[in-house]
């Protein structure tokens, strides 16, 4: 059995040439057009990132390293006992683009367990901080702070060669992966149980299955696996997304690995981007209150126009991309359509009513380019459901998965070589100036 590392050390120096052919042969072939609307625009469509783990097609969705969701549901390892993709397996096709074994998942799962206990240093950090701030930017925080143990800053002040960074930010990736559930727990029983106990890393659980465990629902066989599903499938999502270009813009600049996911991570916490899972449960559940029992589509299309009217977007709807239902949303209904307790909650019912109602009503309210739901829309009320009810926890758990995406492209920055970020920027006179030349 290989490790992810022997792994890599293989496939490494074929993209390296790739890379270099890519160079060398196609450097002046032209991808697209830049125009005005795409520097006023938010870049949206502009096509200018390096992003190798995945690709994202507007109509089919995303795709990691050519395989959708469903594929990786039916090649995928999962958990002993489980049925969903875990962590690992997609972080393993993630960075190698090859499928692992069921033992190669399994030794990773062991690799990740044996170094997940955090330091005393960031328990006490995390212990100290206020209840009251928003467990995102407790995350983010802890992160950073860990960044004290980083090996590629340390053999980068050592003057290592350029060649062997991918190494270390690969150690770097591994060790702040294995450490993110205690991190994360700890955010969430300080916040939410203060004075609980928190168990230890269990050696034989998976990455996820230790997450459950130490939020207090390790007992909770479906909810363990709707976890591994949603942090596999939010793992990576192309390289323009706020988080995961945030990421890779501060890599680039040879931060180390935490510095530069920490930095995603604050990306992640605003509203238009992750954040939108936690407004998605408070809106929806606000809706329940103001409809009563009784709900029907025409209550909630009215519901939706308030939203609407009043100037506010619709949480969970639209995308920067996508033109279609996201299929990570249909992924997430559709563990929901084989459990009937899911089936019967009000507010995974909700959260599916009206999906059959807003597209509907964003196409006549004409602004949005994608009428359609986003993964955010689904994701929190399968939580709520299960007990998982603190809802401004929602987008730590994005942000836990999305360490996936962030860490892989981190690794393949180093491995390829790319340089420095640095896009050139215009005032409006300078635009004015060009359009007139
Ligand atoms: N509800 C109401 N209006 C919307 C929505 C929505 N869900 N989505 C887009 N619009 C508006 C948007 O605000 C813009 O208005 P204006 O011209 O006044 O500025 C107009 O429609 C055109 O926007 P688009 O080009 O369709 O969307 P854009 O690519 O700029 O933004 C999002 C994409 C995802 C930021 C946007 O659709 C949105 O704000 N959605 C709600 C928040 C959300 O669910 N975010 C999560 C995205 C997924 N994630 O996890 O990151
Ligand atoms: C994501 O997963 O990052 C979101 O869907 C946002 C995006 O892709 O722009």
């Amino acid at each position: 059995t290989k490790t992810v590392r022997e792994v890599l050390e293989e496939v490494v120096p074929k993209k390296q040439l790739q890379l270099k052919q890519l160079k060398t042969e196609h450097s002046q072939a032209v991808l697209g057009e830049v125009k005005v609307e795409h520097v006023v625009g938010g870049m949206r469509g502009l096509k200018s990132m390096l992003w190798e783990a995945s690709v994202l097609d507007p109509l089919e969705g995303i795709r990691f390293h050519g395989l959708s969701i469903a594929d990786c549901q039916n090649v995928l390892p999962a958990a002993p006992g489980g049925k969903e993709i875990i962590a690992e397996s997609m972080l393993w096709l993630l960075l190698t683009g090859k499928i692992p074994t069921e033992a190669e998942t399994r030794q990773l799962s062991r690799q990740l367990a044996e170094k997940g206990e955090l330091p005393e240093y960031i328990e006490k950090l995390l212990d100290s901080l206020p209840p009251t701030l928003h467990p995102m930017t407790q995350l983010g925080m802890g992160v950073a702070a860990l960044n004290h143990e980083s090996k590629f800053q340390a053999a980068y002040e050592r003057g290592i060669k350029k060649n062997e960074y991918w190494q270390y930010a690969l150690e770097d990736s591994l060790d702040l992966l294995a450490r993110l559930p205690a991190l994360a727990a700890r955010i969430y029983r300080n916040v939410y149980n203060p004075g609980q106990p928190l168990p230890k890393v269990n050696k034989d659980l998976d990455l996820v299955g230790n997450y459950a465990n130490m939020l207090g629902f390790g007992d909770n066989h479906d909810l363990t696996e709707y976890l591994r599903l949603y942090i596999a499938i939010h793992g990576d999502h192309e390289g323009g997304n706020a988080s995961a270009h945030t990421s890779h813009l501060v890599g680039s600049t040879l931060a180390d690995p935490y510095l530069s996911y920490a930095a995603g991570l604050y990306a992640l916490a605003g509203p238009l981007h992750g954040l939108a899972n936690q407004e998605v449960l408070r809106w929806q559940m606000q809706m329940q209150k103001e409809l009563g029992d009784n709900i029907t589509h025409d209550s909630i299309r009215e519901s939706l126009w308030k939203t609407l009217k009043s100037g506010q977007v619709v949480p969970g709807y639209g995308h920067g991309v996508l033109r279609n239902p996201d299929p990570r949303f249909m992924a997430l209904q559709q563990f929901c359509d084989t459990r009937p307790s899911l089936l019967q909650d009000p507010i995974v019912q909700l959260v599916k009513k009206t999906y059959e109602v807003a597209p509907a009503v964003l196409k006549e309210h004409g602004k949005t380019k994608n009428p359609y739901p986003n993964v955010d829309a689904a994701s929190g009320c399968v939580l709520y459901h299960y007990g998982l009810t603190q809802f401004k926890y929602y987008t730590v758990i994005f942000g836990v998965s999305r360490a996936l995406g962030c860490l892989t492209q981190y690794v393949w920055s180093r491995a390829l070589g790319l340089p420095i970020e640095r896009p050139k920027s215009l005032s409006m006179d300078a635009i004015e100036k060009l359009i007139k030349e």
